[in-house]
């Protein structure tokens, strides 16, 4: 690794008298930071008052938890910071699921918690709660400011740390400590470069893929992070090797480019599996191969169990920790993309005797599979098909397919957990990274309507999309006011079909139909609550209608609107999510046994 130190530094220079909110916030100044999302609170009105003379926006939210995520969304689409602020006490707790997202979401996010003061702390005061121990396993590094003048220190560290590390940060702050004087210098932040990977381990990964006969790399989040797309796409042309795109990084190679394959994982690309269950060497770029994207689906068992893994990641603690591998590189993706390239460049490649054949198989697969989606405008089971043969409303994946050829250039997509937006993962194609936002391993419901709300903060320039189903949305529209009030024009699809769907997925296939707590019986119009609060709202009843909703939303975007689009679809449900992870009921309790499988 390379040492470097930036000079954006705006901040005051040299040693001298300030107090711990000018040091806070001067730091902050000193990181970059432009924006800060929370809700206000006595603890760091001091600080606060700083925001403006310091150029900081104070963006206010409606909880907490909308907060962190808008934090988190606008680190993700801009490589930057996102921070978020709140009360100590249930300000801070309210943070929790938030942060947890960004934790798996591997986003800088710096959430600043003050508590309650050093004088009363342990006393049982108003709003106190340990706030370290509750996040100690969500985040990367944690500073408690023990003395005011270490303010400036500590803040800054956490700014660094959430870079290096690659994932949320917290800086505890007693409340008394904003106040006083200090003598402090404000540090520069760090920049650290990562390197390409050890010499070694490049030297058998080229061989590996110059000897390979069929290598097919699977691009993952390092790509996104590290902005290595142009990187990726230069060594998967050297090798002619199909791209398949780790679950819910479909933004991870361009979806235009002819080696691009698709998505794996929930819901994926039947061509990215098929053509990836061929390989002899994976070459796993910027991805920790988390256990849940390579699972079976579509009755696809396609993860190739002999093939050679060469896994490529900025964290070492991920190499070969879910698959063995053959070849593990700590290295920034883009790095090791180009040291591969070098060592490659002009050299005989195995691949290249049957290269027509591979590139065939990929057009094939990729065609097959477009003519599947294309014909698959339903789903099949027997319990979609009673209830949506009962309904006029739209087929989810018709909906789904009508928003992918709608969707505008340069576009940013959130989504959420549901069975709705799962399925959607096999429409969600991009032209450029840091376009699609998925609640990641965390799975959060509620994620990404806040989420898109940060994203567009970060890239003002840019259509804002969040997916969400109408159970996820019942827990986050209130971010709808951040909207109106903040004037962050943003479109939200609201996928109605009156049902926690994900969920009632698993009462049809494991619990005979036995429906408990699935339904969203009499939900208020989501298109007339938006209109209330100050939104465009938008009811779709017809497939023909969705494109001209989608394109109108978006230009409302661009006239300072935001909409939300409410997709009244059938109560079908594509596979589910977790069939790995339920069985069907055993009972051995008589007043139980009616419940049994049969
Ligand atoms: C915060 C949270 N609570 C509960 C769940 C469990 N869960 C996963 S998917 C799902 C249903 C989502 O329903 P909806 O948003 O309406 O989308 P649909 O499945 O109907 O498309 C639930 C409750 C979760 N993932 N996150
Ligand atoms: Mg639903």
């Amino acid at each position: 690794m390379n040492t470097m130190t930036e000079s954006r530094n705006l901040a005051v220079q040299g040693r001298q008298k300030m107090t711990p909110s000018e040091a806070f916030v001067e730091t902050l100044v000193a990181q970059g930071v432009k924006d800060v999302f929370g809700i206000v609170g006595s603890a760091y009105m001091d600080a606060l008052d700083l925001f403006p003379s310091a150029g900081i926006r104070f963006i206010s939210v409606a909880h907490e938890q909308g907060g962190g995520h808008m934090a988190d969304g606008y680190a993700r689409v801009s490589g930057r910071h996102g921070v978020c602020i709140a009360q100590n006490g249930p300000g801070i707790t309210n943070f929790v699921t938030s942060i947890a997202a960004a934790y798996w979401a591997h986003s800088p996010v710096v959430m600043i918690t003050p508590e309650t003061g050093s004088m009363t702390l342990g006393l049982g005061g108003f709003q106190e709660t340990e706030q370290l121990p509750i996040f100690s396993k969500i985040t990367k590094y944690q500073a408690h400011v023990n003395n005011k003048a270490r303010m400036a220190e500590l803040t800054s560290r956490a700014f660094d740390r959430a870079l290096l590390e690659m994932g949320p940060t917290q800086v505890n702050i007693p409340r008394d400590f904003f106040y006083g004087d200090i003598d402090c210098e404000i540090p520069r932040p760090l920049s650290i470069e990562r390197g390409a990977g050890g010499e070694k381990s490049l030297d058998e990964a080229a061989a590996l893929l110059a000897q390979a006969k069929f290598p097919v790399m699977l691009a993952g989040g390092g790509i996104v992070m590290g902005d290595a797309e142009a990187d990726a796409v230069k060594l998967a042309e050297l090798l002619q090797a199909p791209v398949c795109t780790s679950y819910l990084h479909n933004d991870a190679f361009p979806a235009r480019h002819p080696l691009w394959c698709g998505p794996l994982g929930y819901q994926g690309s039947k061509a990215a599996m098929k053509l990836i269950a061929k390989a002899d060497v994976v070459l796993a770029l910027g991805t920790r191969l988390g256990p849940f994207g390579t699972l079976p689906q579509h009755g696809l068992d396609y993860w190739p169990k002999d093939a050679r893994i060469i896994q490529i990641d900025a964290d070492p603690k991920m190499l070969g920790l879910v698959k063995s591998i053959s070849v593990g590189i700590c290295a920034d993706a883009g790095a090791a993309a180009r040291a591969l390239v070098a060592r490659l460049q002009g050299k005989d490649l195995a691949s290249n005797a049957n290269r027509d054949a591979r590139l065939a198989a990929l057009r094939d697969e990729k065609t097959e599979w477009e003519r599947e989606l294309d014909a698959w405008t339903q789903e099949k089971d027997r319990w979609s098909l009673d209830v949506s043969g009962q309904s006029s409303h739209m087929h989810p994946r018709q909906m789904l397919r009508e928003l992918e050829r709608a969707m505008p250039d340069r576009a940013m997509v959130s989504t959420d957990i549901g069975n709705i937006c799962s399925v959607s993962n096999s429409y969600l194609r991009f032209g450029r990274t840091r376009s699609m936002f998925a609640a990641m391993s965390f799975g959060n419901c509620g994620y990404a309507f806040p989420t898109i709300i940060g994203a567009k903060v970060a890239a003002p320039d840019r259509p804002a999309i969040a997916y969400v189903g109408d159970g996820a949305w019942g827990m986050s529209f209130g971010e709808l006011q951040t909207c109106v009030r903040e004037s962050i024009p943003v479109t939200a699809i609201v996928f109605n079909n009156g049902q926690w769907g994900a969920e009632k997925k698993n009462h049809v296939d494991f619990y005979n139909n036995r429906f408990i707590g699935v339904n969203l019986d009499r939900q208020p119009s989501w298109a007339a609550v938006a209109q209330a609060m100050g939104a465009e709202g938008v009811r779709v009843e017809n497939v023909s209608d969705v494109g001209p909703a989608l394109r109108n939303a978006v230009a409302a975007q661009r006239e300072g609107r935001t909409t939300v689009l409410e997709m009244m679809v059938t109560r079908e449900l594509g596979d589910p999510f977790r069939r790995d992870a339920l069985s069907l009921p055993v009972r051995h309790l008589a007043k139980y046994k009616a419940t049994a499988a049969k």
